[in-house]
């Protein structure tokens, strides 16, 4: 198949062993990160080198990193920018020199993304992430504690109260300006030395807390496309983060940026909405949720994607307690079924040729 078919590993400590990914049919690649380095640090070589060796022990390529996280300081064009973006260039660097050729990030204030409930049961017995929007908009983070996943747990409640504070006062296209710098840097440093920069889009694609989002739809991503036109410039294209918001017609989109080569990497996973903007992570069968998974991956096959693509996001399913989101049982159904779809669409396509 052309795809790469590749799989979310957090190292060493990740209860999903290599040994188990390795045995999923078609796996190629392992997407892995050094995470025991705060944002806004060099990497070390050594933990690059020990990631890359543990991966080609078990037969696998070790070419996708996922995050080199994108510090506060970036986002918000503090004073400290330039210094912490010149890291993130060495960093970009460094992980090439492993041979790593996409690299995934956000630039999401804050928060990563955001659920309401890691384990909401299903009829089935099985448990996903969910997001309610009234109990979001019962939370109040500058006078409560807040716990949310992806939100790093480090900040007190002043600090947090001072960086929604921060991101008030830049706005929206204060935003977009810091995006815009920090991409201009960047960019020509990973199309240097062959690597992709996958920018995730923003989970949920819709204001959390009040906190700008900019990652969010059709026209949003063809302004930061544009601000570097460069396919060392591209999408880590999440169906199911972009999928929330149903004015989103994913099939369409993945159909534009795969055909303009702007898409590194794919993010697959089903949701099913609700009308009010809340939504439950299904399994990734298109009858489960509200995205069509063959129309999505029949618009790659017929642009002859040839990137990354991971299951994203499993349910937790026949009794695993799993890191939330990243068990084995259901990412590994997700992979089997993401294979029967790629080898039947680009065999379709072949035979039409
Ligand atoms: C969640 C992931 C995200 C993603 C980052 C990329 O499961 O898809 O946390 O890794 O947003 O920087």
């Amino acid at each position: 198949m052309k795809m790469k078919l590749c799989f979310r590993w957090y190292g060493e400590d990740d209860p999903v062993t290599l040994d188990r990914i390795a045995q999923i049919p078609g796996m190629r690649s392992v997407v892995s990160a050094v995470y025991d380095v705060k944002p806004g640090q060099v990497w070390p070589e050594e933990s690059l080198a020990r990631l890359r060796e543990a991966c080609e022990q078990k037969g696998l390529c070790f070419d996708v990193v996922e995050s080199v996280p994108v510090p506060e300081a970036i986002k918000l064009g503090s004073k400290d920018a330039d210094r912490l973006t010149e890291v993130y260039c060495e960093n970009i660097r460094r992980c090439a020199r492993y041979g790593v050729k996409c690299i995934t990030y956000n630039f999401m204030p804050v928060f990563d993304w955001t659920r309401t409930d890691l384990a909401k049961p299903a009829s089935d017995g099985s448990f996903s992430l969910a997001f309610n929007q009234e109990e979001l908009a019962r939370m109040d983070p500058k006078r409560e504690d807040v716990a949310l996943p992806g939100w790093d747990a480090s900040y007190s409640r002043a600090e947090l109260r001072e960086l929604i504070e921060a991101y008030g006062r830049i706005g929206t296209e204060g935003l977009w300006a810091n995006l815009e710098g920090f991409l201009k840097t960047i960019i020509p440093v990973a199309q240097a030395c062959g690597v992709r920069m996958a920018i995730h889009p923003d989970d949920p694609p819709y204001p959390v807390f009040g906190l700008p989002r900019i990652i969010t739809n059709e026209t949003n991503i063809d302004r930061m496309l544009a601000i570097v036109d460069s396919p060392a410039n591209s999408l880590c294209f999440c169906t199911g983060s972009l999928g929330c918001d149903a004015r989103n017609d994913i099939p369409a989109m993945v159909r534009k940026y795969a055909a303009a080569g702007r898409i590194a990497f794919m993010h697959i996973r089903n949701v099913r909405r609700e009308a009010d903007g809340s939504f439950a992570e299904s399994a990734h069968l298109s009858s489960c949720g509200s995205l069509d998974m063959y129309e999505i991956v029949r618009a790659l096959a017929d642009n002859g994607y040839d990137g990354y693509v991971r299951p994203d996001h499993g349910r937790a399913i026949w009794g695993e307690q799993p890191r939330p989101g990243y068990g084995l049982y259901d990412r590994a159904l997700g992979a089997a079924y993401l294979n029967g779809l790629f080898e039947a669409c680009e065999k379709e396509v072949n035979h039409a040729k």
